[in-house]
Order: C-alpha cells, then sequence, then structure tokens
C-alpha cells in the first residue's frame, strides 16, 4: 500500500487558512539554546532585565510561537498567491486583506516592542530573546518583520538624534503611531556600492532639506498598513561647502515623511510630502512585501510637491548611523533564512515519516518485500539529518551571536563599552547573514523540496514557496560577496584579527577539554584538524594582502577566497556550537533525561556527530583549493568567458 501525505491546504480559503499552519516550528530547539547552551537565565531577572525574569521569557516565547503558527502563517500563501497590485494612478500598493489581518494580529501583540528603549515606549528585553522569538515570526510570514520595523527604526532615530528634541520626539511619534519606516540607500546605479547614490539634497530656510532623486529596491516603501511611512533616505547634501562629498562619507542621512505631519503632536497635517512609489516589483518570492522605486521631488509625479526631509540629529554622518539598521537587517535577514530552512526540514520530515515508497535496501531483490516510509531509505535519511544539522547549527549560530549582542547592552546599561563584544558581534555578523543565507536556500531547494520528490515542485505544499521566499537572502542587504569582504577586510584585518583571535581561544579551550566524556573525541580531533585549516587560509590571504603592497595585482588573490574563509569559519563555528551542545546533550543523558527529551538530545548528539563528520574534512580541501589561487582567471581576456 502507498500513501501520500495531505497537502497543506486546498482550496486556499481565507476561513480555513490557518486551521493546518505551513509553519513548524522548533522551540524546543530555541529553549534549548537559550537556557541549557547559552544559560541567558544567569542575567535575567536581574540588573538591566530585572523586569525579564526566565519565566517570563519563556511565556512571550510561548506565545509568540503560537501567533506565528496560527495568526501570522495564516496569510503566508494568500498573500504570495494575491500579492499586491501597483496602481500608478494613486502611487498605492495595498496588501491583501489576509495579510493585514495577520499584521494587525502581530500589531495588537505588542510584540514588536520587544528590545525597544522604553524611552520610547518598547519593553526591555535581551537581544537573545528578541532574536529567538524574531526566528518564529520570520519563519512563519517574513514580511510581517519587515513591515513592522517602523518602531526599531524609531529607536535608531533615537539613538542619532544627538540631543536634537525635534528628532527625539519624531522617533516616539514613529512607536506611539506606529508607523511604518524604510531604509532608502540603493539607486538603479547603486547597489552594493552605496557610496555611488546621485540623490540630493539641498537646505531650505526653515531647517528642513529638499530631497531630489529616484531610490530603488526600497522595502515596505508603501502599503495601506499604515497611515504614515518615515523614510530613512541617504542623500548627498548640494552646495553646501565641506559636506557632501564623494563616496558614502558624503552621504548624509535624511527623515522624510510619507505625509507631513505635526512635530510635536505627530497628527498628520493633511498635506502630502513629494515622495511617491513609482513603481513595484514584480519578485521570485515575498510577494507580499512591497518592494518599491521611490521617487522623490519630481515636479511630475504625484502632486509635484518638493520632497522634503530633516537632517537626522544635525550631523552628516549618513552610513554610520544608517549602518545601525544595516547590522540589524543583516541580523534579520540571517535568521530569516535560517528559520526558512528549519521549518523546510521539519515539513520534509513530516512528509518522509508518512509518504511510502519502495522496499527497504536490504530486500530490493525481494519485488514482493513490503513498502516503506522513504525514512527508511540511506539516501532520505542522510538527507534529513543533512537538514536537521544545518539547521539546529545556525539557530545556534543565531542565538551565539545575539548573547554578545546582551553582553554589548548589559555593559552599556552600566556605563561602560564591552568593546571585546561588540567586535565579536561585528565577526559573527556575516556569517550570520551570509552563511546563513547560502547553506539556507541552497539546502531549501536540494535537499528540503528533494525530500517530496515531484510533490516538493507543487504549490500544494509549502517549500516551493519557501525556496522563492529564501533566495533574496542572500542578495538583499549585502549579498554574499559583500559579507566575504567585510568578513574579511573589516572583521578580520582592520580590526587585526582580535575578534577572530578571541573565538579561536574559545574554539580551542574547548578542544582541550574533555567535552562529552570520550563520546566526541573525534569530532573534536576533526574539529582542530579544521579551525587549523580555516586559520591556515586567513594566514595566506593576509600574505597575499601584504604581498599587494609590492604588487597590487596580488590583492586579486585575496578577493578570490573571500567568500571561500566566510563560508570555512562558519562551518567551524557551527561545528563548534553544535558540539557545546552535545556536550549539555551527553551531561542530560546522563542524569535524568528520559521520553521526549531523551530523543531529543539523543537527536542534538547526532547532529552535532554528522555535522562534524560531513563538513569539517572539507575544509583541508578548501585551504588546498586556497593554497593554489593563481591570477589566472583575473588575466583571461574577457571575451575568453
Ligand atoms: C536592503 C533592504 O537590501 C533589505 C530589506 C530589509 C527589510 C527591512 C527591514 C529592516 C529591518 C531593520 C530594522 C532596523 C532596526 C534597528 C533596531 C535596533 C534595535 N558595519 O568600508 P567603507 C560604514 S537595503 C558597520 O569605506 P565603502 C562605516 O561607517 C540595501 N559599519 O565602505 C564605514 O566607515 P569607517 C542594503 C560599516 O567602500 C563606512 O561605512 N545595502 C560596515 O564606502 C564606509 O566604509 C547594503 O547592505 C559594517 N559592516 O562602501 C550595501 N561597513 O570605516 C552593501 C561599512 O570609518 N554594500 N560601514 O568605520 C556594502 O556594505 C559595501 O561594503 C559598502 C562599501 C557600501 C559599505
Amino acid at each position: 500500500m502507498t500513501s501520500t501525505p495531505k497537502p497543506l491546504r486546498e482550496p486556499l480559503e481565507l476561513e480555513t487558512v490557518g486551521t493546518v499552519s505551513h509553519y513548524k516550528s522548533n522551540l524546543r530547539d530555541i529553549e534549548f539554546n537559550l537556557f541549557e547552551l547559552f544559560n541567558v537565565q544567569d542575567y535575567l531577572g536581574t540588573g538591566l532585565y530585572e523586569e525579564m525574569d526566565a519565566e517570563t521569557a519563556r511565556e512571550i516565547l510561548t506565545e509568540v510561537e503560537r501567533i506565528a503558527r496560527e495568526d501570522l502563517a495564516a496569510s503566508f500563501v494568500d498573500s504570495d498567491r494575491n500579492p499586491p497590485v501597483f496602481d500608478p494612478k494613486t502611487n498605492t500598493a495595498p496588501v491583501p486583506a489576509s495579510f493585514k489581518k495577520s499584521y494587525d494580529t502581530w500589531m495588537e501583540s505588542g510584540f514588536w516592542g520587544l528590545g525597544l528603549p522604553e524611552e520610547i515606549g518598547g519593553t526591555t528585553a535581551p537581544p537573545s530573546l528578541v532574536w529567538a522569538s524574531g526566528e518564529m515570526v520570520l519563519g512563519a510570514q517574513a514580511p510581517i518583520w519587515m513591515y513592522c520595523t517602523g518602531p526599531s527604526m524609531g529607536s535608531v532615530v533615537f539613538k542619532n538624534a544627538n540631543g536634537v528634541e525635534r528628532d527625539i520626539r519624531i522617533a516616539e511619534i514613529m512607536v506611539e503611531r506606529l508607523w511604518g519606516a524604510t531604509m532608502v540607500l540603493t539607486e538603479p546605479d547603486a547597489g552594493s556600492d552605496v557610496g555611488a547614490g546621485k540623490t540630493y539634497a539641498t537646505p531650505n530656510e526653515d531647517g528642513s532639506w529638499n530631497i531630489t532623486g529616484v531610490k530603488r529596491f526600497i522595502t515596505s516603501a508603501e502599503s495601506d498598513l499604515q497611515e504614515n511611512i518615515m523614510h530613512l533616505v541617504l542623500a548627498r547634501p548640494k552646495g553646501v561647502e565641506g559636506i557632501g562629498g564623494p563616496g558614502t562619507k558624503g552621504l548624509s542621512l535624511f527623515l522624510v515623511p510619507k505625509h507631513h505631519f505635526d512635530h510635536q503632536t505627530g497628527e498628520l497635517t493633511g498635506e502630502r510630502n513629494g515622495v511617491y512609489v513609482t513603481n513595484v516589483e514584480h519578485k521570485m518570492g515575498i510577494k507580499v512585501s512591497n518592494t518599491c522605486e521611490l521617487t522623490f521631488g519630481d515636479p511630475q509625479v504625484g502632486g509635484g510637491e518638493p520632497a522634503k526631509g530633516w537632517l537626522l540629529g544635525e550631523v552628516h554622518d549618513g552610513i554610520r548611523q544608517m549602518f545601525d539598521v544595516i547590522e540589524n537587517a543583516r541580523m534579520m535577514v540571517g535568521t530569516k533564512a535560517i528559520a526558512t530552512l528549519s521549518t523546510g526540514y521539519l515539513n520534509a520530515l513530516e512528509y518522509a515519516k508518512e509518504r511510502v515508497q519502495g522496499a527497504d535496501l536490504t530486500q530490493s531483490a525481494d519485488k514482493a518485500a513490503p513498502r516503506v516510509t522513504i525514512t527508511h531509505h540511506p539516501d532520505v535519511r542522510r538527507s534529513l539529518m543533512t537538514q536537521k544539522s544545518f539547521a539546529e547549527a545556525m539557530r545556534s549560530l543565531v542565538v551565539y551571536t545575539a548573547t554578545w549582542q546582551d553582553k554589548v547592552q548589559l555593559a552599556k546599561a552600566a556605563g561602560e563599552r564591552d568593546e571585546l563584544a561588540e567586535a565579536v558581534n561585528d565577526l559573527l555578523l556575516p556569517i550570520v547573514k551570509g552563511y546563513g543565507s547560502e547553506r539556507s536556500w541552497v539546502l531549501l531547494g536540494t535537499e528540503s523540496l528533494q525530500t517530496f520528490g515531484g510533490s516538493g515542485f507543487l504549490q500544494e505544499y509549502p517549500i516551493e514557496q519557501y525556496v522563492r521566499d529564501a533566495k533574496i537572502d542572500t542578495l538583499y542587504e549585502g549579498t554574499t560577496a559583500i559579507q566575504g569582504q567585510d568578513f574579511f577586510f573589516r572583521k578580520i584585518v582592520k580590526d587585526q584579527g582580535r575578534a577572530l583571535g578571541h573565538l579561536a581561544t574559545e574554539i580551542k579551550s574547548f578542544l582541550d577539554s574533555e567535552a562529552g566524556n570520550g563520546r566526541l573525541k573525534n569530532e573534536r580531533e576533526l574539529l582542530a584538524t579544521a579551525l587549523a585549516d580555516a586559520e591556515a587560509i586567513v594566514g595566506l590571504m593576509i600574505n597575499d594582502l601584504m604581498s599587494a603592497q609590492d604588487d597590487i595585482k596580488n590583492i586579486y588573490k585575496v578577493g578570490l577566497n573571500t567568500t571561500r574563509v566566510l563560508m570555512a569559519l562558519g562551518d567551524v563555528v557551527c561545528a563548534w556550537l553544535l558540539l557545546r551542545g552535545a556536550e549539555v546533550a551527553l551531561a542530560k543523558l546522563g542524569g535524568e533525561a528520559g521520553g521526549a527529551d531523551k530523543s531529543f538530545y539523543e537527536g542534538k548528539i547526532a547532529a552535532a556527530q554528522w555535522f562534524a563528520q560531513l563538513n569539517l574534512p572539507r575544509i583541508s580541501a578548501e585551504l588546498t583549493i586556497a593554497q593554489a589561487t593563481t591570477l589566472d582567471v583575473m588575466d583571461l581576456d574577457e571575451a575568453a568567458f
């Protein structure tokens, strides 16, 4: 007898969606990371986090999980099949009703305020809790998170207000009135190269500026979800001596509202500002997330009004200010990708446990042998364990990175700076974003979808949408190539290897320990070799960089290996985190763990061993490839490609 598990939803009735959720969370593993591996309870309930004890944090996670699975996931399919349609006459692109309902539920929950400063209406919470709960929102319906970032961008305005009362009040209004907000960097000819932007700003006598130009790929720049949208815009001051030079350092950050408002009360004045959405892109995935062309101050567009903006903090420090948004958004994109792989894996697992196909390989010669579920087949097991190990490794990576953000926040609350925590967080961010998105997108396609066989290609199951929705994660907020460059040039070389050195020391102390009571000996040895190989890749790249002082072309050799070193160190860090988790799991199994916990811990150990055995030996090959780097491909005539 053969069986095919029921498709997710059919028909796509709004009333029925939500009863079966596409989203499969892994709250058990999220809690494992927070409370068993990284022990955040040690600082919850005290000091800065006095109001946020471990019990409250667990309650929040449970409720966010429920909302994500039931309410946010409910609009996942409908908002993909019925995406917003841009109306060029009104410059609008309203979202579907199903999505609005999900959005309203999330805003009513108040959880969007987690981690924002209390001074502007937020709720103090450690970033580890914010990203742990964020994973579930991003896995269930990521565009909700993207549309609701007005308050968090308000916190960037607050942070950078530089004592300017007007801007502090604007930040408060953005939170009070739950406005939308956007990050506006990209232009048609300024993508990765933000410093090539041409949009310019000229000062007005009343202290405002007129912005002129066209921006592209602006997320959430139009919808009917909020009464107003505050655009955070990079533009180059023009005609003012001493500012507005070339490159990123000549950019300033302006607050440009969609509608004018009273800067004291926040009430809309009824006047439209001259910033209009002039196109909404047709995309491969996350279709409900409006990706807009945004035109500023064009007399031919809308009512032809000037686009008025206000300089943030009255300082011309735009790129640094914008990186407060970008860093958060890079963490968000990595977490989104990883969350999608996790639900992709859990959907594939559910399918594989039910799908009956073929005989067990040991009985393949017997054509009458009983058919078995595909979890019996070695290649399916290989695939499932690969998905599980990466999803869990990268979840650990996200939570681990966020615990460094906790340290930054705790130090700040104590009136200090934890420079090591800042540097380690900076080092880990391109791994979360670059490595996390690459591994997730590839595995969703090659393994999660593949587990479903031909059914994975159908829209009855969520995986094809996951694949479409996850591809963007390797592209926006800095492509993988940008992450690799950022990782090597800025986070390793500019940092003089301090953060990397700290991480390597932590990994080495794990290697020198008796972690795992003999059970992880082989994996510790694999990790030791992989760490040495990855360090050797860094070493040879630094040599190439030094030799570029004599022969500048050698910098190409570095550029040929920046993505390689990002991925190699991503594997090393992930293996280490999984093995640390396995050590905890072994200790629990040696104690009282039984029932579901026993299976959970056994799964943690198996995933760690699998990950180490499968991925770490490959880093020796990466070193060999890096050692063999030549300039041949750079010397090749373009015509030969
Ligand atoms: C996009 C939208 O893709 C995607 C959708 C997003 C969804 C919306 C949701 C958003 C949620 C966010 C909410 C926020 C809430 C926050 C909450 C907080 C609680 N780290 O090397 P240089 C700075 S948008 C920090 O010379 P180039 C630094 O100031 C489009 N700072 O660069 C530096 O000066 P210095 C995304 C960094 O050669 C200065 O930049 N687009 C970092 O001039 C100049 O540095 C991109 O991501 C860093 N890692 O320019 C652009 N790096 O050195 C990708 C640089 O003195 N391109 N700075 O400190 C790049 O990143 C380029 O490398 C480049 C190069 C533009 C920086």
